[in-house]
């Protein structure tokens, strides 16, 4: 089912380090050119912490972990990639698609390929407003076993206080790397509490082995501060941000289109403080995946 590029394949064989990465953030939600220059970035830093990539897309219905250059390219410059959640992944395969993946279902795609760690921005969540719209993330969080989801917490563009609640009542465990409250994507603060803090890629790796230990099903959700000099403040962030869900709200942009919608209005607005920001997260989001990868890796090889 899952076509994985040699690279991938090789390191599963050989039991080494493997961080999946998502691509609809590379499709929808950077702009060009600098999505694919990204997505290339993210890849160089990961073997540069001794672990191997694994971007997942779906490729002429082709279920892909690990994608090669012109792979990469075609999911971020060519305008018929769809976005696809978990939802989406047979509509996909059965009909031959190209699609990026988000976070539910990278997770989803990754968890059965025998990966266990994975690195994005930022996780979807539970959106403001009166319709319950709930990305299919956090449900895919909670019973997709993965070691460990490395992000920067959701976007302030989600109601934040609302999907914390969510993941605690779902039982994903949230860990702050380096940081006592869950993050806020463009800024290092959200004002909730993450459930516990680690220091070092070895403790997480520790809480990921525990879960698994107790049959644990979903994942342990790391959060990774963006780097201080990349913040934006929230001041900015909340202005900008009340004009851009106006904006849509105007013009009836909802679903599946509302998220890259705003990134880009946002960025506009920011004059690229936003784009700064969402880049270096990403990178320093990769990072720490590697080495948690690394780590678990570590972890196991102990346990033998
Ligand atoms: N947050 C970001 N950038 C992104 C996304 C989220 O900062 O590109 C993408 C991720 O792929 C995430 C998806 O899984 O948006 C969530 O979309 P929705 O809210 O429609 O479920
Ligand atoms: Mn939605």
């Amino acid at each position: 089912m899952f076509h994985f590029s040699p690279e991938v394949e090789e390191a599963l064989g050989a039991r080494r380090a493997v961080v999946a990465l998502e691509s609809t953030v590379i499709a929808h939600g950077l702009p060009r050119p600098q999505n694919v220059e990204t997505a290339r970035r993210l890849e160089r830093i990961v073997r540069g912490e001794g672990a191997v990539p694994a971007t997942v897309a779906v490729i002429g219905g082709k279920v892909c972990v690990g994608l090669s250059d012109a792979q990469i390219e075609h999911v971020g410059n060519s305008s018929s990639v769809h976005k696809l959640s978990t939802r989406d992944l047979p509509v996909a395969v059965a009909r031959g698609l190209d699609g990026a993946t988000t976070v539910a279902s990278t997770a989803f795609v990754a968890a059965r390929a025998g990966l266990s760690v994975f690195a994005t921005g930022g996780v979807g969540g539970v959106h403001r407003g009166a319709l319950p719209d709930v990305s299919a993330d956090l449900p895919e969080l909670a019973r997709t076993s993965l070691g460990a989801v490395v992000c920067s917490g959701a976007k302030s563009v989600l109601d934040l206080e609302a999907t914390r609640e969510w993941l605690e009542t779902h039982g994903v465990t949230v860990v702050g790397y380096g940081c006592d409250e869950m993050p806020a994507f463009y800024t290092r603060t959200s004002g909730l509490a993450v459930d516990v803090r680690c220091d070092s890629p070895e403790e997480v790796a520790r809480l990921a082995r525990a879960r698994r230990e107790l049959g644990m099903a979903g994942a342990l959700l790391v959060t990774v501060p963006v780097p201080e000099s990349a913040e934006v403040r929230s001041e900015v962030v909340s202005g900008i941000l009340d004009e851009a869900i106006t904006e849509a709200e105007r013009r009836r942009i909802a679903g599946r289109d509302l998220t890259p919608f705003l990134l880009a209005r946002m960025a506009e607005r920011s004059g690229g403080a936003t784009l700064r920001a969402n880049l270096a997260l990403l990178e320093e989001n990769a990072r720490v995946a590697a080495r948690i990868a690394v780590a678990l890796k570590i972890e196991e090889g102990s346990e033998n």
